[in-house]
């Protein structure tokens, strides 16, 4: 069984989150997402609507998704890919380079991001009212 691993805040899920998932399924047959903590995203100055819980609940939600673990640290990774016996990292290439570190121990694939949508982008034109 050839495993994936890819990890995120998967905030206000939206469509460039669910592309990721389902290419990064597409290389393997089994999909672990480490979703990041609460405590995590203020380490990555990052701030979801959501908390935890509920962004756990919704990508375990996912066809996709196999298996839906916390992402607590930037130095877990190479622990659960030899923990998990992972086969493939992936992530979007926004982060092109930044994992390469885990070639020793597994695949590190960067998929491209999908255009024109983030979270962000949904927070701000909720927030100026369009629909
Ligand atoms: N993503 C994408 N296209 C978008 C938005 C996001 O492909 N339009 C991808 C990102 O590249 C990432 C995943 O969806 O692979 C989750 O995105 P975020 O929730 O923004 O995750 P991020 O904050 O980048 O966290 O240790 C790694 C970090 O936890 C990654």
């Amino acid at each position: 069984m050839k495993k994936v691993i890819t990890y995120g805040t998967f905030d206000l899920l939206h469509p460039g989150h669910v592309n990721l998932l389902r290419r990064a399924k597409e290389l393997g047959d089994y999909l672990i997402v480490a979703v990041s903590t609460d405590a995590f995203n203020k380490l990555k100055h990052k701030e979801s609507f959501l908390p935890y819980d509920d962004r756990k609940m919704v990508v375990e939600a996912i066809r996709y998704v196999d298996e839906v673990i916390p992402e607590e640290s930037w130095d877990q990774k190479v622990i659960d890919v030899e923990k998990l016996g992972v086969d493939v990292f992936v992530i979007g290439d926004d982060w092109a380079g930044e994992f390469d570190f885990l070639k020793p121990h597994c695949e590190v694939v960067y998929l491209t991001r999908t255009p024109d949508i983030s979270t962000t982008k949904i927070k701000t034109g909720l927030g100026k009212g369009q629909a």
